[in-house]
């Protein structure tokens, strides 16, 4: 058995019952392979074993009164996977099917993501099985601040930042900062990013996952002498992530034919228009989680319930933006069978690795996500640059770092493809191009 098979077996030994952190481990070292045949010194220094086991994992109780006076009680997380490259980086998820595994998949996929933004965080993630749905503003500070008074202790601008992530938004950040600012008595704002502007938030930081996520795509379509305009999208989901590819894909020229929610999908036949995609953000705050609400303001639009778009709205480029497995092998079996040419990955790990392989096996170019949303935590890295200088930079000057940003990991993922000879499969070039630096910057701090 060789080395990645060999840790990749003890690793399911060891965690038998984490199934997406399995999931995301066996992805990732799979790519790997070819690393460890070029550099034998990594085994000898046990680098893979060091790799996968997290430096540190917080489990904690969050107790908190709702409102009719019960007292409720979740479990808090947070993951510090790696720090060879900068503090833990990573955001907090509040959603009901969160637990450790799920948390451990994110943190991994993290380490990479970052590692391929150029800039220095290391990977981090965290959040609670807390289900915001149907729950009042003030049982949502209550619970935050709850959730703050033990995690405060495990972060600092330095060592930790969380931001948001699925049911962790600008209001979550801010009664989250409140309460880490009242117990520290100190103005650190670099501890959270996705803050609001009035207290160290970063313009472009809400929409910058779908705007990264579109500009990274604008790279893959370039390479391939093609662009967005006149192109037909199919999203999934409609937080924040898809709010924000919608905005930026209808700028540039394209249509976006469909989102989708856990109720079902919309299909809009003739694009969205602007009125849509401003909608999508009353319908995520009202906190009722279902996308038949846009069918029902808007003429012209129909609502399919119960199914997702995938194999049912034909369209150029199919965008996951909702969350974990939303493409299983039924799903991928249906895109093939459209003739989707494209699967752009917005949410982490959208795709099981049978639907990946089948896709790929297929012909679907695959745009890995840990690659595609890689602009969000971007844009989190450059707000904790402008709280360290206590500037604030703008909306132009964020909005082309990020271009930049884009650019050079879809740069650095084609390098990796020509050093490794992979051709252009962008699924294995981005975890070898994200790897390397970790890699690099681990074997020179030595056996820690
Ligand atoms: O999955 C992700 O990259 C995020 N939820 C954003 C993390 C961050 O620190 O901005």
């Amino acid at each position: 058995m060789n080395y990645v098979e060999k840790v990749l077996e003890n690793l399911k030994n060891k965690n038998p019952n984490e199934p997406e952190f399995l999931q995301a481990a066996t992805e990732i070292l799979h790519g790997l392979k070819p690393v460890f045949e070029k550099h034998p010194e990594y085994e000898a220094a046990a680098l893979l074993e060091r790799f996968v086991e997290p430096e540190r994992v917080v489990m904690f109780r969050v107790p908190w009164i709702d409102d009719k006076g019960k007292v409720q009680v979740n479990k808090g997380y947070r993951v510090q996977y790696n720090s060879a490259i900068g503090p833990y980086k990573g955001g907090l998820r509040f959603h009901p099917s969160v637990n450790l595994s799920i948390m451990k998949f994110l943190a991994l996929e993290q380490i990479l993501k970052n590692s391929l933004t150029s800039l220095p965080i290391g990977g981090g993630k965290g959040g609670s099985d807390f289900d915001p749905r149907g729950k009042s503003d003030n049982e949502v500070m209550r619970f935050c601040q709850s959730f703050m008074t033990e995690l405060y202790r495990h972060i600092t601008p330095d060592r930790d930042v969380p931001a948001g992530d699925i049911g962790v938004g600008g209001r979550e950040i801010g009664y989250l900062f409140g309460q880490y600012k009242r117990i520290v008595g100190e103005y650190k704002n670099g501890v959270l990013t996705g803050k609001g502007i009035s207290y160290g938030g970063s313009l472009i930081r809400p929409e910058a996952t779908g705007f990264g996520a579109t500009y990274f795509l604008v790279e893959v379509l370039k390479h391939k002498g093609e662009s967005i305009k006149g192109k037909t999208f199919a999203l999934s989901g409609f937080g924040n992530v898809s709010w924000g590819a919608a905005l930026k894909i209808t700028e540039l020229g394209g249509k976006v034919l469909c989102i989708s929610g856990p109720d079902g999908y919309v299909h809009i036949p003739n694009g969205m228009t602007k009125e849509m995609i401003d909608y999508m953000l009353v319908m995520r705050s009202s906190g009722r989680d279902k996308v038949q609400d846009l069918a029902d303001k808007f003429a012209g639009t129909t609502f399919v319930a119960g199914k997702k778009p995938w194999g049912n709205v034909k369209a150029d480029i199919y965008m996951p933006c909702a969350t974990q497995n939303e493409i299983l092998i039924a799903d991928a079996e249906a895109i093939v069978k459209m003739g989707i040419k494209i699967v752009n990955e917005v949410s982490n790990m959208p795709t099981t690795n049978e639907a990946m392989a089948y896709l790929q096996e297929h012909g679907v170019l695959v745009c890995p996500s840990k690659a595609v949303n890689a602009g969000g935590v971007a844009v989190s890295a450059l707000e904790m640059s402008q709280n360290s200088e206590r500037l604030s930079w703008s909306e132009e000057e964020v909005d082309a770092k990020l271009k930049g940003i884009m650019a050079n990991i879809h740069a650095q993922i084609a390098k990796a493809c020509e050093e490794y000879n992979l051709g252009y499969n962008l699924v294995a070039g981005a975890n070898i191009a994200g790897f390397k630096k970790v890699a690099e910057a681990m074997m020179a701090q030595g056996i820690v």
